[in-house]
């Protein structure tokens, strides 16, 4: 948790010390959505799951509709909660983006999972995704980001 609060803190610092000018040049570009820490979960060998994890930061609201990775066969948006004392894990359509608000995507939460994966994730080894976000137009706005492999405890999935 300690390593996600640092990591925000950061965040925050770096988007407070832009020029002026290019904040101004990215809110004319039609606001594609800011991906930042992108990283997945290394797996164990024999282990065909795995689960990416982000800050997502938008100037406008927006919807992750889709993510994308040609590292799995199949990729789904996901969400875990604590439901009668057991965690629960559901299929999202979409991960809400409200503007100006970092979304975490983080273990024990909203994640990208990573289905079919064909190779097992090593530790540094980098996954690209494709997000694809959807603003109140509905026209796609699409991310692309490369994920870093950490060994870190997710807390994650028995599945
Ligand atoms: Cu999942």
């Amino acid at each position: 948790m300690s390593i996600f609060r640092l990591s925000c803190a950061v965040l925050t610092a770096v988007s407070i010390s832009l020029p002026v000018a290019a904040q101004k040049n990215a809110a004319a570009a039609a606001a594609v959505p800011v991906v930042t820490d992108a990283w997945v979960k290394t797996m164990v060998p024999g282990a065909t799951v795995s689960g990416a994890y982000m800050h997502i930061k938008s100037a406008q609201p927006v919807k992750l509709v889709k993510a994308e990775s040609p590292v799995a066969g199949l990729v789904e948006l996901h969400n875990m909660s604590m439901k009668d004392g057991v965690m629960e894990m559901k299929a999202m359509d979409a991960v809400d983006v409200p503007a100006n608000k970092i979304v975490d995507l983080k273990p024990g939460g909203m994640h990208v999972m990573l289905m079919m994966v064909k190779k097992p994730i090593g530790k540094g080894d980098k996954v690209p995704l494709t997000l694809t976000f959807e603003g109140a137009d509905k026209k796609p706005l699409v991310v692309k980001v490369e994920a870093v492999a950490q060994e870190k405890d997710s807390g994650l999935h028995k599945h």
